[in-house]
């Protein structure tokens, strides 16, 4: 075993070491890193006189004083897109805080007590920590060009891409959707399907399309507007096709909300009501109302100034387009279920789907409840206001109605769409755009998003339904109130174990409410 001693200059400064010729190449590249006060991703550079690159390892001839070689360090490259701005910067502070704390640890052990220096370190990589969070998403002002310049983030529309559904699966869907369209729906299935309680999560997608051409059958659609089955397979198909891998604004979402339509329809006897034309109207705009969605709301939309906000001039720029995608697939004469329509009836189909799928925008939601509220007083069907109101209603209720289903299927449906606040909110960091708090990941918990919501928005809007048509209240107002109850109890369970942590002094910065999205909550 031979110890060496290699003299070498970094940045400026005479540095030497010493090492054996069996010793461990990680361990020597570490010595340099260390000499070069480089981080762990940083990539160094050794170069003899003649100014050649050589390989750091324990194989590095000795040289003198006065023959140093160089060391130089390159800053990481950094390809990850989701990849912090601290090692973009060069170095990770996370493998620094590790490191720090086993140290810390090791120091404890060793001494019973905790050197001032390691305090202090400690404090400087966390003050470091937070200016960086705190300046991270200012990296729209373009401060950080220049060191992200090239490997930075994937364009907007990039990201877009990956949305869409593979061409194999939506092909296996399909594949599947045919085979069984042959395949008679059980009586007992299409009872269940007039049900709010039906449960979404049991049933894949050809079984969603499959159901939704029974509901199109049982209404006696197929037969009153003459739809051809090939037309109708084609049609749902193309829709299916149309919506994207989001986590919440998905198929399935659509295939949820024309199910509660559907239901709806059912449980106040809308064709009593209503003509066919209308519940034709209904039901295919709640099929439509989500087309192409995102995953990133009008607020994004109008902030980052989208394609779709600029198209739209920021008027309802996302349901003007899941509409416009509605009308684009029944332009395709194989998938145009209305292609039997009198021109009359198709004008007025498609009058009324463009006014249901708009009044999905929430930003309507005061104005249409109170319309709604006023006609309620005097009620009167022949009054074509009225009519047109309830319609809008009617698709209200059925889109955000998630928490009328049972438990066990109305909480992995907040957990999805919280999901995809999260992803919004995350981006807008990243972006510099405004974040709503109510989609902060930071600020938002489980019951604290629902308990507002069902007191302010699900209630008083079902409320209103339910004064029309008292039939409804078991099934939708009375399970909303138990979900009230359920995260109110929720709440307090969450507040009780944080006074429990805080009384045991073991604040940490988690306080155990960022796990709930992935897990349930653990009282
Ligand atoms: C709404 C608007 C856009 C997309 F964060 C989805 F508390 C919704 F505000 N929906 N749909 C169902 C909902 C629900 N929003 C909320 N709860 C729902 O059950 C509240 C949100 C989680 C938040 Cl309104
Ligand atoms: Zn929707």
């Amino acid at each position: 075993m031979t110890t060496k001693v290699v003299y070498f200059v970094v940045d400026g400064r005479d540095e030497q070491t010493e090492f054996c010729s069996d010793d461990d190449t990680d361990d020597l590249k570490e010595t340099f890193r260390a000499a070069a006060e480089a981080g762990p991703h940083d990539i160094l550079k050794l170069y003899n006189k003649k100014g050649n690159l050589i390989n750091i390892s324990p194989r590095l001839s000795e040289n003198a004083p006065d023959s140093r070689y160089k060391l130089e360090v390159v800053a990481a490259q950094c390809t990850g897109e989701h990849s912090t701005m601290a090692s973009r910067l060069g170095f990770d502070l996370s493998v620094f805080d590790e490191r720090l704390c086993a140290l810390e640890k090791k120091v404890f052990v060793d001494n019973g007590d905790m050197p001032e220096t390691v305090v202090e370190m400690k404090a400087k990589v966390e003050e470091l920590k937070q200016k960086l969070e705190g300046v991270e998403h200012l990296s729209w002002l373009g401060l950080f060009k220049d060191i992200s310049s090239g490997t930075s983030l994937k364009p907007f529309w990039d990201k877009q891409k990956s949305l869409k559904k593979s061409e194999q699966h939506s092909k296996r869907v399909f594949q599947k959707f045919m085979s069984m369209s042959k395949v008679q729906v059980t009586d007992e299935v299409r009872e269940y399907l007039h049900k709010p309680t039906f449960d979404n999560w049991q049933w894949d997608e050809s079984e969603m399309l499959i159901l939704l051409r029974q509901m199109f059958i049982d209404l006696g659609f197929v037969t009153r507007f003459n739809i051809e089955l090939p037309v109708l397979h084609n049609w749902l198909y193309e829709v299916f096709t149309n919506y994207n891998l989001v986590p919440f604004h998905n198929f399935k979402h659509c295939f949820m909300v024309a199910q509660m339509m559907y239901g709806l329809t059912w449980l106040i006897d809308l064709p009593s009501i209503l003509d066919d034309i209308d519940i034709l109207t209904l039901i295919t705009s709640a099929i439509c109302h989500d087309l192409d969605h995102p995953g990133y709301n009008n607020a994004y939309q109008i902030n980052a100034r989208t394609e779709l906000a600029l198209r739209y001039n920021d008027i309802s720029p996302l349901e003007n387009h899941h509409c416009s995608v509605a009308f684009e697939i029944l332009e395709k004469q194989h998938c145009n279920i209305f292609r039997n329509l009198k021109r009359d009836e198709f004008r007025r189909v498609r009058e009324g789907m463009i006014r249901c799928i708009l009044a999905t925008d929430m930003a309507k939601h005061n104005e249409i409840l109170g319309n709604f509220k006023t006609a309620v007083q005097h009620f009167d069907l022949n009054n074509k206001d009225h009519k047109s109101v309830l319609m809008m209603i009617l698709i209200k209720v059925a889109d955000i109605s998630n928490e009328c289903r049972p438990m066990e299927v109305a909480e992995p449906w907040l957990e999805c769409l919280l999901q995809e606040f999260f992803n919004q909110s995350d981006l807008e960091k990243l972006e510099g755009l405004p974040v709503a708090p109510f989609m902060d990941r930071d600020k938002v918990t489980k019951p604290s998003s629902q308990i507002g919501f069902i007191k302010f928005v699900l209630l008083p809007l079902f409320e209103a339904l339910g004064i029309l048509f008292p039939k409804l209240e078991p099934h939708i107002i009375t399970p909303v109130r138990k979900a009230l109850d359920y995260y109110t109890d929720m709440q307090n369970a969450l507040e009780e174990e944080k006074h429990k942590k805080e009384s045991s002094n073991s604040v940490g910065k988690h306080n155990g409410i960022s796990n709930q999205v992935n897990g349930k909550i653990q009282t």
